[in-house]
């Protein structure tokens, strides 16, 4: 998979070198490029941003800089809707919500493209410019504000990576997560099996797997009744 980012903070993504994802970029697994918006303005100042049309309040991210930028990183890649080509993902608070099954499809993709917009967003033109030319996500890590792009992208791309066959060292524990049933995960325990008079779950200790897995299951359902009842309505069996 091929990875570009834009972003002002280019320095931001440096962190991606000693993360997990830095063996999967040395084996060739995913590739990956950072690109400095501001490597795509022409004034001395190198300009991003201009106040909004109709006012209000901070600062809109002008869509000169953003062409320039995808057009060269897509360079004839996006040509008409095709359901192949780069998807380009734009972390937005108005975006629909990032989950665990859209990271699933985006893990399949051979080239992605994030846009990390900052101060009150990007001119919507380009969002609309780059529909007309391939697939467009605006994605929401969830409903909170942040001051930009990068935190939302680091965790799609950590998200994403770790699905991606050769990137995660045990596969083992991707298996697992893909019985996922829509419930929370149960709890997990190690040695020693006591602590600080906190004991470990008997039934752990038991060697009778039968009795573990039913027993995780009911924690599974009781956690997400608990902290998580909208999770439950999606679940015909457990509701
Ligand atoms: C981002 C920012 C918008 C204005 C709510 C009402 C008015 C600040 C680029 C994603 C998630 C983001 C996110 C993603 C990209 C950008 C800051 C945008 C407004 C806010 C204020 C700039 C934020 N899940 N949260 N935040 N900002 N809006």
């Amino acid at each position: 998979m091929r990875i570009d980012i834009v972003t002002i903070f280019p320095e931001f993504f440096d962190v991606l070198d000693i993360s997990l994802l830095g063996k999967a970029r040395q084996s060739g697994i995913i590739e990956l490029g950072v690109h400095n918006l501001r490597d795509y303005t022409h004034d001395r100042h190198r300009t991003v941003d201009d106040t909004p049309y109709g006012g209000g309040a901070g600062m809109v991210m002008k869509p000169e800089p953003w062409g320039e930028a995808f057009d060269a990183i897509l360079e004839g890649e996006v040509d008409a809707k095709t359901a192949d080509g780069p998807v380009l993902i734009f972390p937005s608070p108005a975006g629909e919500q990032f989950t665990q099954a859209i990271a699933r499809e985006l893990a399949e993709e051979e080239h992605l493209v994030f846009g990390c917009g900052r101060y009150e967003g990007i001119d919507q033109r380009v969002f609309d410019h780059y529909a007309t030319k391939g697939r467009v996500r605006l994605l929401s890590l969830g409903d909170y504000v942040l001051n930009g792009g990068e935190v939302a992208v680091m965790a799609m791309i950590e998200a994403v990576g770790r699905l991606i066959p050769g990137v995660v060292g045990n596969p083992q524990s991707l298996v697992e997560e893909s019985h996922e049933d829509g419930l929370l995960e149960y709890p997990s325990y190690t040695k020693p099996a006591s602590w600080r008079e906190l004991e470990v779950p008997p039934v752990l200790l038991s060697g009778n797997h039968g009795a573990i897995a039913t027993w995780r299951h009911e924690q599974q359902v009781e956690r997400t009744r608990r902290v998580r009842p909208d999770l439950l309505a999606q679940h015909p069996d457990e509701a």
